[in-house]
């Protein structure tokens, strides 16, 4: 049988292997993935299975206890240095963490995303493979309540605990994934750990790194331990070091403290030259088990070990929380030398020996100390300087200022505190957490809805205005959103995508209503979009109505970190088919991130898009992608439209914009951008529009529109679920 002489029944290399993607050869192709990662179907969880539930029947001191326990028993196939893992686990914490970027939220320890590439596989996480390996008999313990997102950080977090900081508290509740997250731009490389110039306009300028990149390279968490492309000088490094832990939401007195506190336990390890070290874990043998970077000189001694290259401990002592850091810091000069791997690192010149610091396997061997290049910024920059001679001085306000930010780190992509479980939750709020309080849910709904349709106000602008309130949210971080209607306050209340004016007009009428029936703003901003979708959806002869939940409170400025919230102003949304100016970004990739940010799925973005264009709130009353002759009716007109072959497509000269034109005439009947067009051209969003298209779904398009739209304006209600 010629025909199936092929060889094996399935093809190496062919569907079974990453690289062989369907679109593969058309790499500009339009992701829509990014928005059904995490599907159901990946999930071995049962369907109602719910964490929340689970997390709270955790036996939280009995975690934190066997994560203790852990620390000092030494595992042969990665013995612990000192005999403590501390150092070890703090390092798996912080980059779980240090992966977060304020930009877009993206990032950080909240989903437990380093077990999967591209993080598990990055140079910068080696040997945090073994780390959760030796963790892992936790995890087996205590099972679905335990998270491995929320282990990750506990790890840590234990351990500075265990090595006397005085740590600030934890929060249980972190969600797993259970695949790469794949929504997340680390940066458009040409390969893993290349120049530091191919993500930034100007070397010398730290600042000029594409948005949101907060990493120095492809492949590190932070900034390159050697120096600036590998050349040490820390005044260069400090530069990179202040940008880079600025995008991730870190002043300079945060980002010294935790420099300093990071440091002063551990070490690094440097055993081999690095052409020694085998493939990560995602180019691993198969008899690694999972683990990468095999290490042939390792002789199951831990000071054999290899990681990063650099070897050497900061302190004296690095299983206790001391202020040794910066004592050897400030009481030697340092001089940058080759290590035994040939990295860059800094040693002490002329160090006394009671300053040297023990071997990790035989204590009676004595080590120089090291500093990275990112360490001697801390001496090099003189800001870095004024804070770590206060820090050196007053060693309590070095432990407190650490702990604190050292939650801020491991906790920041968590959200509001109702997503916090657990005993060690601090009671303090904080600013970061973005506290909104709790709400009224004890008013008459019914009768602030006949206010709110009795009050002059057009569908239009109520439901542009709920829209605006509940669009900044992204589940990245799981901030913004419509609770706390932030849009009353600086600096929201003035973005321009808000349409300051008209937003003004609104919340004039809708706050006395809403004062008047004891309900928070939040509510009447969102209650008064449902009036409005609900309206449009009487005009196009459907009954369906738009439900409701109460309870979102009303923040305060001074609950508000106004600095802290310019990152979730919109630039660009497409749901109301608008950029604040022309972006290099065509629109409707543009439109797909905010859809995954929001958590929509491909048929939620179509029926938010082709349903809102009907409604009349494009941005400025633009007619852009309102296929309609019946304007103000939540009809399926535009998908009827954009799938009608009647129509050519024009591209209107040196604008950006599109015209609809009869085919036959001639006449332009319809005006568009690449965010609406692109329901007709992408061929999976084409599929999508067909189905609302179609003459037995308007009854569906209908629910689906008002499910989407429910969904949006719920994303932020943690209380609910
Ligand atoms: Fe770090 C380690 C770098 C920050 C914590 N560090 C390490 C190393 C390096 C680095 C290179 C070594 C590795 C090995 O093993 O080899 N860092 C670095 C840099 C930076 C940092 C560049 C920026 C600035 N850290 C940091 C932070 C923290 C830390 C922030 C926390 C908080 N680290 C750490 C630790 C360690 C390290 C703990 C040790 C580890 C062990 O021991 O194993």
């Amino acid at each position: 049988n010629n025909v199936m002489k092929g060889g094996c029944p399935v093809m190496h290399g062919g569907n079974t292997e990453i690289g062989n993607h369907p679109t593969k050869w058309w790499p500009k192709t339009l992701n829509v993935d990014i928005l059904h990662q995490h599907d159901a179907r990946a999930n071995p969880m049962d369907p109602d299975y719910n964490h929340r539930d689970a997390v709270k029947t955790l036996d939280f001191q009995g975690v934190w206890d066997e994560v203790d326990k852990l620390l000092t028993d030494s595992q042969v196939w990665w013995p612990a240095d000192w005999g403590h893992y501390g150092g070890l686990f703090i390092r798996l914490s912080w980059h779980a963490a240090g992966s977060y970027r304020l930009g877009d939220g993206r990032g950080g320890a909240g989903t437990g995303n380093i077990r999967f590439e591209p993080l598990n596989s990055w140079p910068d996480n080696a040997s945090l493979d073994k780390a959760r390996r030796i963790l892992w008999p936790v995890k087996k313990k205590y099972g679905n309540a335990l998270s491995w997102a929320d282990l990750l950080v506990l790890a840590g977090t234990v351990a500075y605990s265990n090595m006397g900081l005085k740590t600030y508290g934890f929060a249980f509740g972190r969600k797993d994934i259970w695949g790469p997250e794949i929504d997340i731009n680390w940066g458009n490389d040409s390969e893993i750990l290349a120049p530091t110039n191919e993500r930034v306009t100007d070397v010398e300028d730290a600042t000029s790194m594409y948005n949101p990149l907060a990493a120095s390279h492809m492949g590190l968490i932070y900034v390159n331990p050697e120096g600036v492309n590998g050349n040490p000088d820390p005044a260069e490094t400090a530069k990179y070091v202040r940008m880079t832990f600025a995008r991730m939401a870190m002043d300079d007195v945060e980002t010294a403290a935790l420099t300093v506190g990071g440091h002063t336990v551990g070490k690094c390890h440097g055993g081999l030259a690095p052409d020694e070290v085998g493939p990560a874990p995602a180019g691993a043998d198969i008899v690694n088990a999972g683990f990468g970077w095999s290490d042939p000189g390792f002789n199951g001694k831990a000071n054999t070990a290899h990681t990063s290259g650099l070897e050497g401990a900061w302190t004296t002592n690095p299983t206790k929380w001391d202020n040794g850091y910066l004592n050897l810091l400030f009481k030697y000069e340092w001089e940058a030398v080759k290590s035994r791997a040939g990295a860059w690192q800094w040693e002490p010149i002329d160090i006394a020996e009671e300053d040297k610091v023990p071997d990790a396997t035989d204590p009676s061997i004595k080590h120089n100390p090291l500093m990275t290049d990112a360490d001697m910024a801390m001496k090099v920059d003189p800001i870095y300087r004024e804070i770590c001679e206060k820090f050196h001085k007053d060693p309590d306000y070095l432990s407190e200022t650490f702990a604190k930010a050292w939650f801020k780190l491991t906790h920041r992509d968590m959200g509001p505190k109702a997503n916090y479980y657990g005993p060690f939750v601090p009671q303090e709020d904080l600013i970061w957490q973005d506290p909104v309080p709790a709400g009224s849910t004890d008013y008459d709904v019914d009768a602030v809805k006949a206010k709110i349709a009795d009050s002059g106000l057009s569908a239009a602008e109520m439901i542009a205005t709920a829209w605006d309130s509940a669009r900044t949210y992204r589940g990245s971080d799981m901030r913004g959103g419509a609770n706390g209607a932030r849009i009353r306050l600086a600096p929201q209340k003035d973005w321009a995508g808000n349409e300051p004016e008209r937003l003004a007009k609104v919340l004039g009428i809708l706050e006395p209503i809403a004062a008047d029936a004891g309900a928070s703003v939040a509510d009447v901003i969102v209650l008064a979009g449902n009036v409005g979708v609900e309206q449009a959806i009487k005009a196009a002869g459907q009954s369906v109505p738009v439900p409701f939940a109460p309870g979102r409170g009303d923040a305060t400025d001074a609950q508000t970190d106004a600095d802290s919230f310019s990152v979730l102003e919109p630039v660009a949304d497409g749901f109301r088919n608008w950029e604040k100016q022309n972006f290099d970004t065509p629109a409707e990739e543009l439109l797909l991130d905010r859809a995954q940010l929001l958590g929509l799925t491909g048929a939620e973005m179509t029926a938010l898009v082709g349903g809102l264009r009907m409604l009349g709130v494009n941005y400025g009353g633009s007619k852009h992608g309102v296929f309609t002759q019946r304007e103000g009716q939540l009809t399926t007109d535009f998908f009827q439209t954009i799938t009608d072959m009647d129509y050519k497509w024009v591209p209107v000269e040196d604008d950006g914009t599109y015209q609809l034109q009869d085919r036959t005439t001639g006449e332009v009947k319809y005006t568009a951008t690449r965010a609406d067009l692109v329901f007709g051209s992408n061929s999976i969003l084409r599929a999508f529009a067909e189905v609302y298209a179609q003459d037995d779904n308007e009854a569906k398009f209908v629910r689906d529109f008002v499910a989407a739209w429910t969904k949006v304006m719920n994303a932020d209600r943690f209380d609910l679920v």
